[in-house]
């Protein structure tokens, strides 16, 4: 049977407990699902968009190559790794340990009711793209014909997308929660 590898994108998001902790396990849940994780971009500190007073995300995108999963199957595995993660959907935008949304599978342009992509709003979103523009710049946005670089580029967003800074003296909530874990 021919089997075709698919080159997918997958967005990462945590904004409640120990946010990288929750990041790395969603990563480690996708290579347990089956997913073959070729690339991360690093992991971006972003102020919460379309939401109001809620804690920073942790945000990162993962690019993995699938072969005879579906677009539809690929959703299901990460829902289950949401739930196993502790994510429990409270209401829509609710602060979430963690949110694993699938941006782009190869080129494909899907609108049912489960699904749709690209992701309607990666093309919207700082915290997507520069991740996004991080790991393939060049790369083409399926329905907007522009590479994600330009799309980032154009986009009029000053919202703060910044990579994580893990130096403690910065003292982010998660450096305290890591530490305490160290006993
Ligand atoms: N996700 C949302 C709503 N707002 N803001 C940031 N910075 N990062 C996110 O992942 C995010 C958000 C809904 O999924
Ligand atoms: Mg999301
Ligand atoms: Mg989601």
């Amino acid at each position: 049977m021919e089997t075709e590898i698919v080159t997918a994108y997958i967005g990462l998001g945590s904004n409640e407990g120990f946010r990288t902790g929750n990041i790395l396990l969603a990563v480690r849940g996708l290579m347990e699902a089956g997913f073959h994780v070729s690339r991360l971009s690093a992991i971006y500190e972003t102020d919460p968009v379309e939401v109001e007073g809620h804690e920073k995300y942790l945000n990162m995108v993962a690019e993995v190559f699938v072969t005879n999963v579906s677009p539809t199957q690929m959703l299901a595995r990460m829902v289950r790794i949401e739930y196993l993660l502790g994510r429990r959907h409270k209401y829509l935008l609710a602060p979430r340990t963690i949110d694993l949304d699938l941006l782009l599978y190869g080129d494909a342009i899907i609108e049912s009711e489960f699904l749709t992509l690209p992701h309607p709003r990666m093309h919207l979103r700082k915290f997507v793209l520069v991740p996004m523009a991080e790991l393939a710049p060049d790369l083409i946005h399926p329905g907007e014909n522009k590479s994600m670089s330009e799309i980032l580029e154009a986009l009029n967003d000053d919202s703060k997308v910044e990579r994580w800074n893990p130096d403690p003296k910065s003292r982010s909530g998660d450096v305290a929660i890591a530490e305490s874990h160290a006993g």
